[in-house]
This record gives C-alpha cells, structure tokens and sequence, in this order.
C-alpha cells in the first residue's frame, strides 16, 4: 500500500479505511490532502482486497473544508481551476467507484468537508458530529458536489436554507432530514463504523458496485432508460460466481460466502 503525508491508510477484511490526518486544522483540505485523497481513492478503486472504503478523519473535526490558509483568498486566484483540478477529480472518483464507501464523521464537517462526506454512499454520524453548508459563510457557492447532492437528499426548498443560512445541522437533525444513515454515542462511533462496513464486506462485493450504479446512475435516467440500465446491470451481475453462491447458499439454508465467489 502507499504511504501518504496527511492520510493515514489501513486494511483489515476487506475494509480499506482512509483517515485524513490534520487534526491540528480540524483536517482543512489543503493542496497535499486533497491530492492524496485523490490517489489513495484511485488506488483504492483499483485494489481487488478492497471492498469497502471508510473514509474518516483524526481528532475532534471531520474535515472543515478548503483550507483558508493554504491558499490566497484576495480574491485574485481562480477558485474555479481549483475546484476543476483539485476538488472535482475527488469527488468524480469517490461517485465513480464501484465499492461502497462509508464516512465516519465525527465532529464537524464543514464547506467541502460536508461535500466529502456527501459524496460517501453512505454516512455514519457521531452524536456531537454536525454539518455546515459554510460556502455563504465566507461568500461562496455550494461546490464540489454539494449543489448536487444536497436537494437530491433533503428536497430543493431544504437545501436552499440549508446553503443560504449555513446553520449547523446536528446529528439528531442530519438523521431526520436523510443526510446520514444512523447516528452513535461518539465512544462507540469507531466500532460501529468498522462493523458496518464488515457487514458490507461480507457482501457480494461486484454486486454491490453494480448496486451503487444502478442507483447513482438509475436517479438521473428517465423511466425507460432506467429499466434498461438496470436489465444490463442484472445481466452483468447474473452471470457472475455471486449469484451462483447466493443461491446455492439459500437452497442449503446456510450463509452464504462471497469472498471466495
Ligand atoms: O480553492 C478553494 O478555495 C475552493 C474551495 C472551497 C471549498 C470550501 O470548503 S469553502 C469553506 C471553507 N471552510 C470554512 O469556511 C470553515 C472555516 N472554519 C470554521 O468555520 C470553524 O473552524 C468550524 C465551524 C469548522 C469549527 O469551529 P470550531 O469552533 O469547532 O473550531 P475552530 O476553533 O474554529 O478551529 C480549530 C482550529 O482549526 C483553528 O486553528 P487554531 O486557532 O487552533 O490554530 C482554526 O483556525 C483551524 N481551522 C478551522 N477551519 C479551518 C482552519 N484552518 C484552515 N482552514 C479552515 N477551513
């Protein structure tokens, strides 16, 4: 595996975890972190023991977003080629790989912090963990996937007061509004997340990939094309050893094993 300056990256059962570490900063994006985030998801992609990723973070902050510091903020530089360089390559490949992936997000998670974890398939939330849209905050735009993914979650008039106000959203709320799958006591966040994605490991993994298209994919098609996508997909996955397994496994009333299918 790769060694990284600002990642800490390990491997246990087919769970890659993927730990941001600037806690200093409550792990604010800056140009080596959002570039290792890009090549460790990349490398994670192509990596066949992978079968889940966990992305998480060090300390009491998820990620606070793009770091003001790093960065000129005179208004001169170009946020967009940034954004078209840095930022959008991340999320392009965390949307584009076909493993689930799982963020942990203690504390807080703010600007394109919240997009990070936005762009995970799925979220688990520590009960102190909260979600800033700060973009307006500092006079900004929802970016790196936030203006995509936020009504696609909570409906258009919620993400409008959501990215306009910039309140913190807290645990309990994220759960109520969809923008995270559950919520933990924050001690027990760690070992919930690891067991969480355990069971996802222990999954069909091609037929999970194939699962995250369909649905990532299927959300955008009309009707017709949809069926087709998903009739495509079946073929795909219907010829592949998981079924086989699958379905041998439920004939023989025994669980089945997909790791070696
Ligand atoms: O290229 C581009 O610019 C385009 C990309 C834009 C995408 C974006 O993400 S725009 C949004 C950028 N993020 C923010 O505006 C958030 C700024 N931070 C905050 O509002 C607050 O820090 C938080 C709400 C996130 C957390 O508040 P709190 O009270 O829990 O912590 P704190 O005391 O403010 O922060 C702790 C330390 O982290 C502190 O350092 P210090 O004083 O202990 O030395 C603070 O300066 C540092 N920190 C927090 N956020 C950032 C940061 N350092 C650099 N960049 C940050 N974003």
């Amino acid at each position: 595996m790769d060694s990284y300056e600002t990642l800490l990256v390990r491997e246990e059962e087919g769970v890659q975890e993927i730990r941001m570490n600037r806690p200093q900063v409550l792990n604010a994006l800056n140009r080596t972190l959002k570039l290792e985030l890009q090549a460790a998801m990349k490398a994670a992609s192509r990596r066949r023991e992978v079968r889940v990723v966990l992305l998480s973070a060090e300390g009491r902050g998820f990620c606070s977003g793009q770091d003001l510091f790093d960065e000129e903020t005179d208004g001169r530089r170009s946020i967009g080629e940034s954004l078209k360089t840095l930022y959008n390559p991340l999320i392009e490949a965390m949307l584009g790989m076909p493993k689930p992936i799982v963020a942990k997000v203690q504390g807080v998670a703010a600007g394109a912090g919240m997009s990070l974890a936005l762009a995970a398939d799925m979220r688990l939330m520590g009960a102190s963990g909260r979600l800033v849209a700060a973009f307006s905050r500092i006079g900004l735009v929802p970016d790196s996937g936030l203006s995509y993914m936020l009504p696609r979650l909570v409906g258009l008039g919620r993400a409008m007061e959501l990215a306009m106000l910039a309140e913190p959203i807290d645990a309990p709320q994220a759960l109520a509004l969809g923008l995270c799958n559950h919520v933990h006591p924050d001690a027990e966040l760690d070992t919930a997340a690891w067991d969480f994605c355990r069971r996802l490991a222990d999954g069909p993994a091609q037929a999970l990939g194939l699962t995250k298209k369909a649905l990532r994919r299927g959300a955008e098609l009309p009707i017709r094309e949809a069926l087709a996508y998903e009739a495509a997909l079946q073929e795909q996955a219907g010829h592949a050893g998981e079924y086989v397994e699958g379905v041998a496994a439920f004939k023989e009333k025994r669980r089945p094993i997909y790791w070696k299918a």
